[in-house]
């Protein structure tokens, strides 16, 4: 083999290493383990969610029905905007915030009924995939009271 076509194999390992490395990366909601939320003294289900590129952490929430929710939504990024999106109107939620880089903010909902519902983030590039394609959601579910 030439010098030539020796570094051409070994840049195709190192792209094929690149593709294979994404592809992990693309994993579906809801793939960590189901965190519950606690019921504060408040009588509110206080969890906070990490926003970052292009993931939220944690992926799985277990909330009670007829309960308020109150979602603490923290980006950790430095430039790259995203937001969070749950939207079910008959289940008693319709979100939809912009979190900013770096920014903190606060979400407050009641789901009326049980189910499993995803929360994702639609931001995206021109000609690029979306962020949820790029593993950017996760899975809210609601039961009944535990
Ligand atoms: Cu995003």
């Amino acid at each position: 083999m030439t010098r030539v076509q020796s570094s051409l194999s070994a840049a195709a390992c190192c792209l094929g290493a690149v593709l294979v490395g994404s592809l992990i990366h693309l994993s579906p909601a809801g793939a960590g383990e189901p965190v519950v939320v606690p019921v504060g003294a408040d009588g509110v289900q206080h969890a906070t969610i990490t926003l970052d590129s292009y993931t939220y952490t944690p992926d799985y929430l277990v909330v009670q029905v007829g309960k308020p929710v109150e979602l603490t939504l923290t980006s950790v990024t430095v430039i790259t905007p995203h937001n969070f999106l749950l939207t079910d109107p008959a289940a008693g939620f319709t979100i939809r915030e912009d979190v900013r880089a770096g920014k903190t903010l606060k979400v407050r909902f009641t789901p009326t009924q049980p189910g499993t519902f995803l929360y994702y983030c639609d931001k995206k590039l021109l000609f690029m995939a979306s962020h949820q394609e790029k593993g950017m959601e996760g899975r809210l579910e609601v039961r009944q009271p535990f």
